[in-house]
């Protein structure tokens, strides 16, 4: 390897530090950054405190009120860095099939010339100025088996403290990799170099962004974004986009899912792992309180937004999250929709783009129906009630978030860190989509499962840059997060369900629900929230082989005295609001099906072909 070029730059290794390979390529990283700096991270709280304050000072972060918020701050980020960039995001696998129809594709060498080794590459001299972080974390708890090694590197300290929040981070995480461990090398920058002499701003970032993977070399490198899934590289950009691919080669499933417990009155336990994509109520689902008339009942937290999923050796799927804390959507959140999740955010929290308050504490839309007389909008500008009224300021933006460690969440599952993982009964598929799809429907077998999950159409969200409310096929809501060609995914899923069976194992039931129904007033007719419940309960008891259904076109469904109704005033005509298939719209929806699969014609399975052909004979029976 060429010698890097160090002038005047200290590498600052630490002395217990023995992994050649690491040190070598962040010398290499700091040499094309040019970074000013390196420090490692070691993880612990000391650290984070310190860090937290240096971002004070800096005018990233706002300390809260410690009497209402203990040990937590605010940052406001730029307004033109507040989302994941789906278009800037791109999958450089050696071949463009291999990453299909879905992703944007470049060559890698290509990429690389743009990124590092080109005459103008974005990363050179990107860091000049600031500070490198070395961030070593595991996706998973430290030293299990299903768990996976990263070391990020980005010169933002703000990724550095989210990033001791989001995964196991540290010191401990360089002991497991000793002289030679695995890691997957993630490169991040905010793309805002420091001349001497000038200042900084508070949210340093970069209109040109990339966010890119080599799935061959399981390399990502991110340039230009401070905020979430673009910066803290261990979340989308490892968990997913790599890690499927490791899953894809490896013979298990790197899912974007929450995956939750629910213990009955009668002690008996169950788990499930629920798709949704990003900003449909995941966190919601995972920290749900049974509602009124579920006395005993009880649902905990194994996580919230990814699941890494294996078989084990009896045959079942087990499941880690391999994150260790949670990056929630704030609005909308609040002690009715998930009073778990406002009691996990009472203390050391980050929380991104909320309003300030005038008492030093935070608010987003939906966090108390009265808001406040007047606060600071996530943009730094006063807000009132009235100018809300005037000109449709947010007070929060949209997709503001909190970044918080599971262990605040009162409903933590007990087994939500062990490192074999949980046993899944029950997969869940949920779009966002104010019509067509019914409530909830039951796959009749493992294929047709698939389909639904393939199928799966949403609403898009606040969690993108771009358009919203606007119908996407979102298959497994795994399209922004899709490391491969998606249909080679779908093959992978078929297959891994084909291998299970004949082993003789029980595969988890398949369902697709819809929570977002709305009647011709505009409004959701599902409560939702605490009252899916009654929903999940149904669902399991379909897994023990008790509750009853109706088969439909499209799979089996709870006839109305199928579900449970205690403490819940909802009528026959509601129901049917949120449960009925209409013929026309679901002609029109196989047709969307259709284009979907034209687009991915290349290596679609077969096996969805002809589930297609079995749900239009019965449509048209
Ligand atoms: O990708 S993020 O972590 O920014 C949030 C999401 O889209 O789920
Ligand atoms: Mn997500």
């Amino acid at each position: 390897m060429n010698q890097p070029k160090l002038e005047g730059l200290r590498l600052n290794v630490p002395a217990y530090l023995k992994h050649t390979r690491l040190i070598s390529w962040v010398a290499d990283i700091a040499a094309l950054t040019e970074a000013k700096d390196v420090y490692w991270c070691d993880g612990s709280t000391e650290e984070y405190d310190r860090l937290c304050a240096q971002l004070v000072a800096a005018g990233t972060f706002k300390k809260l009120n410690p009497e209402l918020r203990p040990n937590s701050y605010l940052a406001q980020s730029s307004p033109s860095d507040v989302a994941r960039v789906e278009d800037r995001t791109y999958i450089c696998s050696a071949k463009k099939e291999d990453a299909g129809p879905t992703n944007n594709w470049m060559d890698p060498a290509e990429m690389r010339r743009l990124l590092q080794t080109g005459e103008t590459a974005l990363f050179k001299g990107a860091m000049r100025g600031r500070t490198l972080y070395v961030v070593p974390f595991s996706m998973g708890p430290i030293g299990s088996p299903i768990a996976h090694i990263g070391v990020e590197l980005s010169d933002s300290p703000y990724v550095a403290v989210n990033m001791k929040i989001m995964t196991r981070m540290g010191k401990a995480v360089l002991d497991v990799l000793g002289e030679d461990g695995h890691f997957v090398p993630c490169v991040h920058t905010v793309g805002a170099p420091l001349e001497a002499g000038q200042a900084d701003v508070s949210w340093p970032c970069n209109d040109t962004k990339y966010i890119v993977h080599y799935p061959e070399t399981q390399e990502i490198w991110s340039y230009g974004s401070g905020y979430g899934g673009n910066a803290l590289l261990g979340k989308k950009c490892f968990a997913l986009r790599i890690a499927s691919t490791m899953g894809r080669d490896q013979g298990w499933l790197a899912e974007h899912m929450l995956v939750l417990g629910v213990t009955s009155p009668e002690g008996r336990k169950h788990h499930v792992a629920a798709a949704f994509p990003s900003a449909c109520g995941k966190t919601n689902f995972a920290m749900l309180i049974p509602p009124a008339g579920f006395d005993g009942w009880k649902v905990t937290t194994i996580g919230d937004d990814i699941a890494w999923i294996k078989p084990g050796a009896d045959g079942r799927l087990y499941a880690i999250n391999p994150e260790a804390g949670y990056f929630g959507v704030a609005p909308g959140t609040n002690r009715l929709t998930n009073p778990n999740c406002m009691d996990s955010l009472n203390r050391d929290v980050i929380f991104t783009n909320v309003a300030l308050t005038d008492d030093g504490d935070v608010w987003w839309e939906g966090m108390t129906d009265t808001p406040p007389a007047h606060c600071i909008d996530w943009q730094g500008k006063d807000w009132t009630p009235q100018i809300a009224k005037e000109t449709g300021a947010k007070a929060a933006h949209p997709n503001a978030r909190f970044t918080v460690a599971a262990t605040n969440n009162p409903a933590l599952d007990a087994e939500w860190d062990n490192p074999a993982g949980v046993p899944i009964d029950a997969f869940i598929f949920g779009g966002r989509r104010s019509t067509t799809v019914p409530l909830v429907t039951e796959a009749r077998d493992w294929n047709e499962g698939v389909y639904m999950a393939a199928t799966m159409g949403s609403e898009t969200t606040a969690a993108a840059a771009g358009q919203q409310g606007v119908v996407r096929r979102d298959p497994f809501a795994m399209l922004p997060f899709m490391g491969y060609n998606m249909s080679d995914y779908f093959q992978h899923w078929l297959n891994l369900g084909a291998k299970l069976q004949a082993s003789g194992a029980t595969l988890p039931k398949i369902f697709c629900v819809n929570w977002f129904r709305k009647g011709a007033d505009g409004k959701f007719v599902w409560p939702g929230y605490g009252d899916n419940m009654r929903v999940l309960k149904w669902m399991l008891e379909r897994v023990e082989g008790q509750g009853q259904g109706e088969e439909n076109l499209f799979g089996i469904s709870p006839r109305y005295d199928d579900l449970t109704w205690t403490g819940l005033d909802f009528s026959k005509a509601q129901f049917e609001q949120v449960t009925a298939v209409d013929k026309a719209a679901w002609q029109t929806e196989l047709g969307l099906h259709g284009e979907l699969f034209q687009q991915l014609a290349y290596r679609l399975p077969a096996e969805l072909t002809a589930t297609k052909a079995a749900l239009e004979k019965r449509l048209s029976a």
